[in-house]
């Protein structure tokens, strides 16, 4: 039965020949997972999927590592070959954006979606945010380099030109807040308006499986998410998120990786303060999380959620 449902997916045959809920796959946009074959000198280089470029003075591939099968990567996606990313940040991790001043207030490593190393990514932007698509990611935490919940991480986001975030991902303490650190420790899905859509504690030894289905004319966001090998299930409703842009203006790349704040230092003027990217205080550690099962799909047919199947948004 396995092996039918496996071909019946294979093949893209129609649900209805079949007694299994498998359906007709989504088409993939982009593929992040990472191949057996990819090498550390191939991220130095931006070549394959990942344009290795917001991080700090050290090669990429010593900001990144594949892992091989240690931790085997989500099994939410077998029998698709990858490999598991370890993301980390140390006190190198300062990002100097071309002509501009290094970004001393952020410590950040993130790998960019791009077609390949000689594509154009304004065009592929385009392609994986017109229509309706589907943006997949596991998570899991790095129990021997943990983050600092006292900061703020963004460990996932489509940023247009404008800087702010289609949505991301956000986990430890919100910047200039105080909360428990039961609350610091959640991955939370948020808005556009930074409105949490969804949270579930950051629990360790666990994969956090997310989808967030976005529609780019109607504007707005479905999340899904599950642990380790469970299909993904709609946790929020279809959600207004029409403070985005529309068309061009509202593209931008997708990035996952590291992205910590900074905390405030108090001896700081208020305009420095508030003056996240370049001031603040950082301890310098090292800390690293885990992703795996990055890719974007066409969500016309529905939302892949795993294990072959797919369900409809809404
Ligand atoms: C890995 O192998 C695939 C399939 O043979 C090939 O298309 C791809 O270019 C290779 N990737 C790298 C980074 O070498
Ligand atoms: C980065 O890689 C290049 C080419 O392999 C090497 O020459 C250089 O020493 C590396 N830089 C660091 C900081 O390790
Ligand atoms: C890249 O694609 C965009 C959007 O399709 C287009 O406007 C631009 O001219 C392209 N750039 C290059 C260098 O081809
Ligand atoms: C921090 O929050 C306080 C209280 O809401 C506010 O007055 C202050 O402007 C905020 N500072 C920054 C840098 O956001
Ligand atoms: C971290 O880097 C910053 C900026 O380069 C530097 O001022 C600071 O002394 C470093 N901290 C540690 C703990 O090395
Ligand atoms: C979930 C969410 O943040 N929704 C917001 C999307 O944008 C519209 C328009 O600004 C807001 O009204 C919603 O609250």
């Amino acid at each position: 039965m396995l092996l039918l449902s496996f071909f019946a997916f294979a093949l893209g045959l129609d649900s209805s020949v079949w007694a299994t809920p498998v359906r007709r796959a989504s088409p993939i946009l982009y593929d992040g997972r990472a191949p057996s074959n990819i090498t550390g000198a191939d991220l130095d280089q931006s070549k394959g999927p990942y344009l290795a470029a917001v991080k700090g003075s050290k090669n990429a591939s010593q900001y990144f590592q594949f892992l091989g099968n240690n931790p085997p990567p989500t099994p939410l996606w077998t029998p698709v070959q990858e490999q598991a990313i370890q993301a980390t940040i140390d006190n190198s991790s300062v990002f100097t954006p071309g002509s501009n001043p290094p970004q001393f207030g952020f410590r950040r490593g993130e790998l960019i979606a791009q077609p390949d190393q000689t594509g154009n990514r304004t065009a592929f932007n385009a392609q994986i945010e017109s229509g309706l698509t589907a943006f997949h990611f596991s998570v899991q935490a790095d129990s021997q380099q943990q983050l600092n919940f006292k900061h703020e991480y963004q460990p996932l986001f489509i940023e247009p030109n404008d800087g702010t975030h289609v949505f991301d991902l956000q986990t430890g303490t919100p910047f200039n807040t105080t909360v428990s650190d039961a609350d610091a420790r959640m991955l939370r899905i948020r808005s556009h308006s930074g409105n949490v859509l969804f949270q579930t504690p950051f629990a360790e030894n666990t994969w956090h499986n997310f989808a967030v289905a976005v529609d780019w004319d109607k504007l707005t966001l479905q999340a899904f998410y599950s642990q380790n090998a469970c299909d993904l299930k709609a946790v929020t409703k279809v959600e207004d998120n029409s403070s985005a842009a529309k068309g061009p203006n509202g593209q931008g790349d997708f990035h996952f990786g590291l992205l910590k704040l900074p905390l405030i230092n108090p001896a700081d003027s208020p305009a420095d303060q508030a003056d996240v990217s370049h001031k603040g205080t950082q301890e310098g550690t090292t800390e690293s999380i885990l992703y795996s099962g990055v890719f974007i799909e066409s969500a016309q047919n529905g939302v892949s959620i795993g294990n072959g199947k797919t369900v409809p948004i809404g």
